[in-house]
C-alpha cells in the first residue's frame, strides 16, 4: 500500500500576522496535481492559529500546533488544551519535539501522555524523535530510536491518528543532514518497530524526516525508502522555499 506524504511546516517561534500572506501563498500555488501526491500542512505559533485556519480556508493546506498541555482545562497559567487548539482550528500537533525535550524538560511519558490528549481532542499527533550527537557519535542511534518509540507513541497509535516524524537533533537548524543511508538505516528500523507493534496500522503510518530539509535536499531525501515526507522548520517561513521543498513530489 502507498502512504500519502505529509509534509509539514514548523514555524516554530517565529511569525507575526503579517506572516500570514505565506500561508495564503503556498495554498494559492499548489494546485490539484501537487494536492493529489502530497499533503501539506503549517504549524505555526499558538497565537496565529485561528487567523492562519482562516487564510488557509479554500486551499489544501491544513493548520497544526507546535505543543500541547495534557488537560482539557484547569489551572494551568499559560498552557494551551488540545480542545482550545481543536477549536482555533487546528487538526494536528507536534508533541515531542527535541526543542521541547530540551527546553521544557519533556520525558518520552509526557510526550505519550499529549499525543493521548491530541487524540482525545479529534487531533492528529506529530511525534518527534531523534538521537543526539554524541549518541550518534556513540553508535547508539537506534537503541535511543528504539526506546523513545516505545516510550513516546501511546497503545492505540493508527496510521489516521499519529505521525512520527525523526529529526536526528544535531541536524535541526545546523545545515547538516545525515546521509540518506543514515537516513535509510533509522526509518527502517522505525517501520519494522512500528509494525511489530502496530501491525498494519504501523505499516501505514507516516515516517517524516525533520532537520535541515532546503529546496536542495528535498528530493534526495523524499525519496528514501520509508520517508513519507518532511517536518520542516527554518525553509518552511517562506512560502517560496516551503514550495521548492514541495516540488520533490511535483
Ligand atoms: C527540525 C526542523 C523542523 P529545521 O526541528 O522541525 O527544523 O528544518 O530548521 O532544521
Amino acid at each position: 500500500a502507498s502512504i500519502k506524504p505529509l509534509v509539514a511546516g514548523n514555524w516554530k517561534m517565529n511569525g507575526l500576522r503579517a506572516s500570514l500572506g505565506e500561508i495564503a501563498a503556498v495554498g494559492g500555488d499548489f494546485g490539484p496535481t501537487l494536492s493529489a501526491r502530497v499533503d501539506v500542512m503549517i504549524c505555526p505559533p499558538a497565537p496565529l492559529l485561528y487567523t492562519a485556519a482562516v487564510a488557509s480556508v479554500g486551499t489544501p493546506v491544513t493548520i497544526g500546533a507546535q505543543d500541547c498541555h495534557v488537560a482539557a482545562s484547569g489551572a494551568h497559567t499559560g498552557d494551551i488544551s488540545p480542545e482550545m487548539l481543536r477549536d482555533a482550528g487546528a487538526s494536528a500537533v507536534i508533541v515531542g519535539h527535541s526543542e521541547r525535550r530540551a527546553d521544557h524538560g519533556e520525558s518520552d511519558e509526557d510526550v505519550r501522555a499529549k499525543a493521548q490528549a491530541a487524540w482525545r481532542a479529534g487531533l492528529v499527533a506529530i511525534i518527534c524523535l531523534g538521537e543526539s550527537e554524541g549518541e550518534r557519535k556513540a553508535g547508539t542511534t537506534l537503541d535511543v530510536i528504539a526506546r523513545q518509540l516505545s516510550g513516546s507513541v501511546p497503545d492505540g497509535a493508527t496510521a489516521a491518528n499519529t505521525v512520527i516524524a525523526y529529526e536526528p537533533i544535531w541536524a535541526i537548524g545546523t545545515g547538516l543532514t545525515p546521509t540518506a543511508s543514515d537516513v535509510a538505516e533509522v526509518h527502517a528500523a522505525l517501520r519494522k518497530d512500528l509494525e511489530s507493534r502496530f501491525g498494519v496500522e504501523g505499516a501505514a503510518m507516516r515516517l517524516l524526516y525533520g532537520g535541515s530539509v532546503k529546496p536542495g535536499n528535498a528530493a534526495e531525501l523524499m525519496a528514501i525508502a520509508n520517508v513519507n515526507g518532511a517536518l520542516v522548520g527554518g525553509a518552511s517561513l517562506k512560502a517560496q522555499d516551503f514550495l521548492g521543498i514541495l516540488a520533490a513530489y511535483g
